[in-house]
């Protein structure tokens, strides 16, 4: 018989630590805390591990955001990667094959120019290529001028690359059961338990559990699990589009993005091409695949590559993505409940901040200080207009 992943355990009654959210980033903080020798800490998924975004992305990564503290904060979150398959024992296919960002518009160019010049000043690996030189590594991109959005060049960031998503979800929850942690599978956190602004614990579906300590990890419900601790955020969600092709001999060896076509594309080891369109223009909670993202996508990856035109898509998905208005997360304590934390405002681009989030998520949870990295990324943000401004960053996320 297969060996399971993590153990099963009956709830108990009284934790330190309670993480809301099974996906890569409450997995990941169970991790570190349990490195950091924390005991006691249960992780709470209403279904099971790497159910949302984690489980619905496209696995890029990169770092070549565009203010400091995100650049740093991702760049630290790729570092992290690089190493993760040897740390946790388990074969995560991070391939580590380059990613462009092209242009299409003079405001498009200044806005990547920006942030290659910002990279390079923060140690960051990303350069502006020409259409040529883009061509040279991306042999069937059209980089004609008869085309409604020309390429006008790239930004091109050689540490960017894919990963498998699923297998880093399994190996940070298998390494966090190792260092003891309780994965609860199908335990839904019904009410967030708070007195005199002090938080107490949760209601879930298996029990009522004490807790010093709670942080909802949970991306796209963030709005609905904070609400239950009296928590508003500034949240907004809309799913997130994707869809896999049928496999084909190796063709497509980069990560390619157009924040003006909004779309991305990359080819896994299978062959299978891999490729998501913009943000559903409007919030809701649905995670259904639509006719309209696929026609959209459909059109819009033609014109770049139009060997594309026969292509058979296999299967589609959403994901739910929680975006802040500065499409920055927020990690932070929340000062009006004591004990109670957020980690969330992910967007479209959560699911590479998994290693980062998860450090510095279980340092500030272990140490009571919130780490140096994440400062910039706290709830009090939007009340104190100190905002990190990311949208241009973002990619596909308007
Ligand atoms: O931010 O790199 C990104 C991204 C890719 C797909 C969706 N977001």
């Amino acid at each position: 018989m297969a060996k399971q992943m993590w153990r099963t355990y009956d709830l108990k009654k009284t934790y330190d630590i309670v993480i809301i959210g099974g996906g890569a980033h409450g997995l990941a903080t169970a991790y570190y805390l349990s490195k950091m020798g924390v005991k006691n800490v249960a992780v709470l998924e209403a279904r099971y591990p790497g159910y949302g975004g984690s489980g619905r992305n496209t696995a890029i990564l990169r770092s070549n955001y565009r203010t400091e503290e995100g650049i740093k904060f991702y760049d630290q979150s790729l570092g992290l990667y690089e190493n993760l398959s040897g740390e946790l024992d388990y074969n995560l296919m991070f391939s580590q094959q380059g990613h462009f960002t092209l242009g299409h518009t003079e405001s498009g160019i200044s806005g990547l120019v920006t942030r290659a010049e910002n990279n390079k000043a923060l140690g960051v690996n990303s350069y502006m290529l020409t259409p040529p030189e883009i061509k040279k590594k991306l042999p069937e991109i059209d980089i004609s001028s008869h085309v409604r959005y020309p390429i006008l060049g790239a930004l091109y960031h050689p540490p960017g690359g894919i990963i498998r998503h699923d297998a880093v979800v399994w190996a940070y929850g298998r390494g966090a059961d190792k260092g003891g942690v309780e994965i609860h599978n199908l335990t839904e956190v019904q009410d967030i338990l708070v007195e005199k602004g002090k938080i107490q614990g949760v209601k879930t579906n298996r029990g009522t559990i004490h807790a010093k300590k709670v942080i909802s990890v949970v991306a796209g419900w963030s709005s609905e699990v904070c609400r239950l601790a009296g928590v508003k955020l500034p949240f907004v969600t809309h799913p997130l589009q994707a869809l896999v092709t049928e496999s084909y001999k190796p063709w497509l060896h980069h990560v390619v993005v157009s924040g003006t076509l909004h779309i991305y594309l990359s080819q896994t080891d299978r062959g299978e091409l891999v490729c998501g369109d913009g943000i559903d223009q409007y919030p809701h909670y649905g995670m259904r695949s639509t006719l309209g993202f696929m026609e959209a996508f459909s059109s819009h990856v033609l014109e770049l590559f139009p060997i594309l035109h026969n292509i058979k898509v296999q299967r589609q998905w959403a994901g739910l993505c929680d975006m802040t208005p500065d499409y920055s997360p927020i990690i932070s304590p929340i000062d009006e409940v004591e004990g109670f934390y957020v980690n969330g405002g992910w967007g479209t681009y959560g699911f590479k901040a998994s290693p980062a989030s998860g450090f510095n998520t279980a340092k500030m949870l272990a140490e009571d200080k919130v780490p140096e990295m994440i400062k910039p990324f706290s709830y009090n943000r939007f009340r104190e207009n100190r905002l990190v401004g990311e949208k241009a960053a973002a990619s596909v996320s308007s």
